[in-house]
């Protein structure tokens, strides 16, 4: 685990003016903006896409029709950072021992399009870990939180407890004053969208302590240890505590999951803006909503089950499948089980994506994650399921002809690798996806009230439209 020292830690404070991220963002503004406004001034009538009948009736596929800048993902690249393949991120952004980059890293890419120095990650760790510590987490939020139903779903828990952080936001408290213009509305949300990374891990840990322990805490909040370190800590998954909630966890486990979660929540922070998380965030963000409503409204889109459910219904599959085949190194065996799936009209979850045509780099990268541990996984029957799949599957989706991509998604792998660690609360994946995803939105938030982008406001048509449309062609 990453430890601050004493001296650095206490030489960090809540205000913004000692955030290296903060000054390196209001040193890039004034260029960026001035791109911006350039480009608004001289290109607004030129034309990007048609939009057809048939992408008005088909989710807006393929449309251009969203400015976001962190991310972008192309159907035979996959997902690039500010231009920058995952690869590449592993190489060039800060990370730990076993070759993950930090979040923090990410998160401070995503805001500045720039790789952050390790002296500079260091310190947004720290400022994360005092921002979110105890003393700072809303009181409010821990009261509401306490009161849900311990079997409530964990992503509506996580909804509610964001949204009741509306009651610290400073964007939202200036605007009521009156203090806020135009001008200055970036920094409130720089704000509260540092605060609510920086709250997660708590919210988190106290979500997870009520599925799985009474609401009794699995773990500490340590000023001195980075996001990712917290996260696991206070979901009991550290070496110290993990006793707590369960018993056969030992010290070199402890540093894999906590790898895996950096490499997770690293990997998962940003898809571009068009996915329902990222596009209602944004759409909700348009009406100035304060990046606490705006992030609550986006983690409701992600617990739909085409969205950030799909890593669950991987781990029944592969549960269910390694349940009926005598061994996961059958090749014949998988090949028959995949079909009769696919006769029976059902889909092979973890594999196809709506943009993607090659295999999702993430899933690559956990894939990589298991083969670099050869010995850990070699006897988890499930991961070796998963592994032996992505040759498998893929010849079989082929044959069966229909899919556009025959190729593993990041799902396929994600969920089976944190039940391999211990944690088998399925529903609670995609808290942890929550906990990833708001750094790439949450950026992109700010970006669009330093540009100045207006409310959110397409046109609808209606049926007749359409048709006098059609008959018009
Ligand atoms: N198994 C079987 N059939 C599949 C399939 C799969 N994994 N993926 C697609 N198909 C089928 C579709 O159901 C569709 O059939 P119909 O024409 O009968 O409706 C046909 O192939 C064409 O679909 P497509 O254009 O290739 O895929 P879509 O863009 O419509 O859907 C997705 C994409 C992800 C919803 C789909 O591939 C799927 O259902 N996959 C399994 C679930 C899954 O892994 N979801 C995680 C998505 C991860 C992410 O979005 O990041």
């Amino acid at each position: 685990m990453l430890r601050f020292s004493r001296q650095l830690h206490n030489s960090t404070r809540l205000c913004s003016q000692a955030t290296g991220l903060k000054e390196s963002l209001k040193a890039i503004i004034p260029k960026r903006k001035e791109e911006f406004l350039k480009l608004k001034k001289e290109c607004m009538g030129t034309k990007v896409d048609d939009i057809t009948i048939g992408s008005i009736l088909s989710g807006m596929r393929g449309n251009r029709s969203m400015f976001w800048e962190g991310s972008m993902v192309d159907a035979q690249r996959g997902i690039t950072f500010h231009g920058k393949t995952i690869e590449q991120c592993q190489r060039e952004l800060p990370g730990d021992e076993s070759g993950n980059f930090y979040p923090e890293s990410m998160l401070w890419l995503l805001m500045t399009g720039e790789v952050p120095t390790k002296q500079q990650t260091k310190q947004l760790m720290e400022e994360l870990a005092v921002r979110g510590s105890e003393a700072n987490f809303p009181i409010a939020t821990s009261r509401v939180i306490d009161s849900l139903p311990n079997d409530m779903h964990p992503m509506t828990q996580l909804a509610i407890g964001l949204a009741s952080m509306n009651k610290v936001s400073r964007f939202a408290s200036n605007y009521e004053k009156g203090l806020l213009n135009k001008n200055n509305y970036w920094e409130d949300t720089f704000e509260d969208t540092l605060n609510l990374i920086s709250f997660l891990p708590i919210l988190t840990g106290k979500i997870y302590s009520k599925i799985t322990n009474d609401g009794k805490p699995l773990g500490k909040f340590s000023p001195t240890e980075d996001w990712s370190s917290n996260i696991c800590s206070l979901m009991g998954m550290s070496n110290s505590t993990y006793s707590v909630n369960k018993n056969n966890f030992n010290a070199s486990e402890s540093k894999d999951f906590l790898s895996l979660m950096r490499l997770y929540t690293g990997i998962h922070a940003d898809h571009e803006g068009g996915n329902v998380s990222a596009h209602t965030t944004h759409l909700v963000g348009s009406a100035l909503s304060d990046p606490y409503l705006s992030y609550s409204s986006g983690i409701m889109g992600l617990a739909g089950p085409l969205h950030g459910l799909a890593a669950q219904e991987v781990v029944r599959f592969l549960v269910e499948m390694n349940g009926q085949i005598s061994s996961p190194n059958q090749p014949d065996e998988i090949e028959r089980y995949l079909w009769d799936l696919l006769n029976s009209k059902r889909v092979i979850p973890g594999y196809g994506h709506a943009t993607l045509r090659k295999p999702d780099p993430r899933f690559t990268a956990m894939l990589k994650f298991t083969k670099d541990r050869k010995s850990e996984f070699e006897n988890d029957k499930n991961v070796v399921l998963m592994q032996n799949l992505s040759s498998i599957a893929p010849k079989v989706l082929k044959a069966h002809g229909k899919c556009q991509n025959p190729y593993p998604n990041v799902d396929s792998a994600s969920g089976i690798l944190f039940h391999h660690y211990g944690l088998k609360e399925s529903l609670f994946f995609t808290v942890i996806f929550g906990c990833s995803r708001s750094m790439g939105p949450l950026t992109q938030l700010v970006w669009d009230r330093i540009y100045g982008l207006p409310i959110e406001r397409p046109k609808s048509v209606n049926m007749e439209t359409l048709k006098l449309l059609s008959n018009s062609q």
